[in-house]
């Protein structure tokens, strides 16, 4: 015979834990993004919370790249010409962000 009460309370626990799950989701789920074309950001500024996600995404014709010239952490994405690179802002601060091949290419993130 199944015991029934164990059954419940694992049904039960299992519910729990998934709600619990799904209520963190959607803080770790932001994502803001910003298009890349040809030699401009768009926006060239950018605020968000921390923990957001931001996301490039090409849209020009030529190579650029992401690449933090100062700032909380550092990352370089490669040399893209279509596609996206995204990055999850862990830390405070604000991010000086260029395109090494266009040196006049640039943004600045702020996370708060
Ligand atoms: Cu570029």
């Amino acid at each position: 015979m199944i015991n029934r009460k164990l059954l419940v309370a694992a049904a039960a626990a299992i519910v729990a834990a998934g709600g619990g799950a799904l209520a963190v989701v959607p803080a770790l789920a932001a994502t803001k993004t910003v298009t890349v074309k040809d030699n401009v950001f768009a926006p060239t500024a950018l605020t968000v919370a921390k923990g957001t996600t931001v996301r490039w995404v090409w849209r020009g014709r030529a190579a650029h790249n992401v690449s933090v010239s100062r700032g909380p952490t550092r990352f370089h994405s490669p040399n893209k010409v279509r596609g996206s690179y995204s990055k999850q802002l862990g830390r405070a601060g604000t991010y000086a962000i260029h395109c090494t091949i266009h040196p006049g290419m640039k943004m600045t993130v702020k996370v708060r």
